[in-house]
């Protein structure tokens, strides 16, 4: 934590490290039950940093081996209108990739040391994508539960205590709403359009409304780092109740679409407000956090590929920094 490593004084004996600990945790809690935003240089606690590490990092992959299942649409977009806008949406996913490993590196870790972690396994990305997208219906689900599914959790992260996580959020939930309504206005042509083109559409809200409710990661009793997190203000939401909001805004959507859930048990509840559903297969979570996904190792092969490729820009760049020095 170099920035930290820099600004904190030196300690004596391991008493007073002790005591300036307890004071500074307290000041900090303080800081944060009072909304103000924690910069890069004031002191932190360390498992504060390493969540945040955690979290953007994880977010960050999550950009960038999202841009997989949605580039291999690219060369068979149906039309020239929606191939220039299925490209810039994909660019958007890397530029959100980039303000996320700034955001991290403000904590003290490199992006390579992040990039390096992601390409050993070592560190996760969004279960979200190591499925496959068969039809261009899957574009059009994608855009509209996956980044539908994604705003739902980022809003609240504008608010997290972290600064530079919160302002980089701000930008990317800006994109990522423009991204749900191309993807549901491509699901509206196709529910509108011919008995296969709904057929398609219905095809793939079946495949991806399960895996799209898990992206917001385990119920709360088995979230390990919610509590945690919302004490600490990044969260400011739980999984469950993330899950439930994002449920109740997308029914009904479905229901102006004209397609079914593929829930037998989804059912609105007029005493909570709130629609019932069916239970999620946590194993096929795990699973696929385990990496045994239907594209895991086809993302991961995909990437590292393309690190290999990129190799001579990277020393091409090395090189010429070097010269100007
Ligand atoms: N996939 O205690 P929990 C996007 C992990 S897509 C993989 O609840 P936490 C985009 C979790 O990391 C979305 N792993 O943890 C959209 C933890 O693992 P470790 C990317 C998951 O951190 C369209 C363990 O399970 N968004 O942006 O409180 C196009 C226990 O979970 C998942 C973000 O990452 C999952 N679905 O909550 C392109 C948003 N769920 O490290 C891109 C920021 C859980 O302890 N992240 N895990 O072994 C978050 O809000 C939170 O990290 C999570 C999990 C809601 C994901």
């Amino acid at each position: 934590m170099y920035t930290q490593g820099l600004d904190q004084k030196g300690h004596s004996t391991p008493q007073s490290a002790e005591l300036e600990d307890a004071a500074q945790l307290e000041a900090f809690m303080l800081r944060v039950g009072e909304e103000e935003k924690i910069e890069a240089k004031d002191w932190m606690p360390e498992a504060y940093r390493r969540t945040l590490v955690r979290q953007i990092s994880q977010h960050a992959h999550s950009e960038i081996i999202g841009m997989q299942p949605e580039g291999n649409w690219l060369t068979r977009a149906p039309s020239l209108k929606r191939k220039a806008i299925l490209l810039a949406k994909v660019q958007d996913e890397a530029g959100h990739g980039l303000y996320l490993y700034s955001a991290a590196e403000t904590l003290g870790v490199s992006r390579d040391q992040m990039v390096a972690d992601l390409l050993s396994g070592k560190a996760k990305y969004s279960s979200i994508f190591n499925y496959p997208t068969l039809t261009w219906a899957d574009i059009g689900t994608v855009g509209w539960l996956v980044d539908g599914a994604a705003i739902m959790n980022q809003i609240p992260l504008c608010r997290c205590s972290y600064g530079p996580y919160a302002r980089a959020m701000v930008r990317v939930c800006k994109e990522e709403s423009f991204h749900q309504r191309q993807g549901f206005e491509i699901m509206l042509e196709l529910s509108r359009g011919t008995e296969d083109q709904k057929a398609m559409a219905q095809d793939a809200l079946n495949r991806w409304w399960w895996p799209a409710l898990m992206m917001f990661g385990p119920g709360d009793k088995d979230s390990k780092h919610s509590a945690q997190s919302m004490a600490w203000k990044i969260k400011r939401f739980s999984n469950d109740e993330l899950r439930q909001k994002f449920i109740d805004a997308t029914v009904p959507q479905a229901e102006f679409l004209g397609l079914r859930v593929p829930d037998d048990d989804l059912k609105y509840n007029e005493d909570t407000g709130h629609y019932d559903f069916g239970k999620i297969d946590w194993q096929e979570f795990h699973d696929v956090l385990a990496g045994n996904g239907p594209c895991n190792k086809q993302r991961m092969a995909k990437r590292n590929k393309a690190q290999d490729d990129g190799a001579w820009v990277r020393e091409a760049a090395r090189a010429y920094a070097d010269k100007h020095a």
